[in-house]
């Protein structure tokens, strides 16, 4: 059995739309904050058709069909999300005797499940990572990577760390200096499953915004500037840039046909609220936001139990400094 752990990221430039979906080109560069404390734990390993039977006879119809066996937070998935799962395990499954390996996958994410937290990038690295170990790949970070992001685009972010960033242009997927000590606390306003997935979201846009080419355009700049300002350890600039790119990104969302937003009434509140700590107390914070309603509040690692401190009061937290990988 192997056994792995992966960190989520969240992103500063946002990956929102597809140029190629078939060749998981995106249709803007990102750059992300790789979180220690957001978390996926998984292990990895081979079994024989038999366990599956078993496993499919005890639980019901609902996991008939399923190739492989993927038991989230100990629950034994549906056809649907395993088919998702084993498509990834196929990346793996590429010479003619592995191709009839069946695997047991055992994933634990210490963070709500699709609630916008980016559950999806750690778990999705973590399995691909996890994958490399089984199948005896020996591949790098920057192999995985690039295997990872057919899985889900952010994820291939999360080999990376503390920053990460995935150019459209050239593909490349890799860690950017900087000098800074970042970290983020995630306001959890909300813990339900969103009602318009990422993928889809992103989908909409792309086809009806309005505004889409002109988020395109805008990005490549934000992206040039962030990495500019993170070079310079300019954390001022780095966090303004956060919030304006977000809000462009939502931009997207409400400019669709039908229109639809991932924003809840508290999410309003909470980025009123950072904006306010920042403002009349000069606190150093900056609010992003995901493809759901929880605000992720950018800050410094030394202001960071401070801070943690001032939201907890308000808001349920968690509270994560970035990972060095
Ligand atoms: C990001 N998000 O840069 C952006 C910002 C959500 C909002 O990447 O279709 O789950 O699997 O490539 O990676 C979430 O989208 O989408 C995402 P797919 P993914 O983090």
């Amino acid at each position: 059995m192997e056994k792995v752990k992966s960190y989520a990221n969240i992103a500063i430039i946002k990956y929102w739309g597809k140029k190629d979906k078939q060749k998981m080109i995106p249709a803007t560069s990102s750059i992300s904050l790789t979180l220690k404390d957001l978390y996926t734990e998984t292990e990895i390993e081979f079994i024989d058709d038999a366990e599956i039977k078993k496993e499919v006879e005890k639980n019901g119809e609902k996991f008939s069909g399923v190739r492989d066996l993927f038991f989230l937070n100990s629950e034994l998935q549906d056809k649907i999300h395993t088919e998702k799962i084993s498509k990834v395990v196929d990346l793996f499954r590429t010479q003619e005797n592995e191709k009839n390996k069946k695997v047991k996958i055992k994933t634990t994410n210490n963070m709500p499940t699709a609630a916008g937290l980016s559950s999806s990038s750690s778990g999705l690295s973590a399995i691909i990572k996890a994958c490399n170990k089984l199948f005896k790949k020996n591949l790098s970070q920057e192999q995985l990577a690039q295997i990872s992001k057919y899985g889900s685009g952010s994820s291939a972010r999360s080999f990376f760390g503390p920053v990460a960033a995935w150019d459209k242009d050239s593909g490349e997927i890799y860690k950017v200096k900087t000098d800074l000590k970042l970290a983020m606390i995630v306001l959890v306003l909300s813990k339900s499953k969103k009602d318009v997935s990422s993928r889809d979201g992103m989908e909409r846009c792309v086809k009806t915004s309005t505004y889409f080419e002109e988020w395109v355009e805008q990005s490549e700049i934000d992206f040039e500037n962030m990495k500019k300002y993170l070079q310079d350890n300019d954390f001022e600039k780095v966090g303004k840039l956060t919030e304006e790119n977000a809000l462009r990104m939502h931009r997207t969302t409400e400019t669709s046909n039908p229109p639809f937003s991932y924003f809840l009434p508290q999410t309003y509140k909470a980025m009123e609220f950072v904006k306010n700590l920042r403002d009349k107390d000069s606190e150093k914070c900056y609010f992003t936001m995901d493809a759901g309603p929880n605000v992720k509040v950018l800050c410094l690692e030394e202001d960071l139990e401070r801070l943690a401190g001032i939201f907890s009061k308000k808001y349920e937290i968690i509270m994560s400094r970035t990972v060095e990988l």
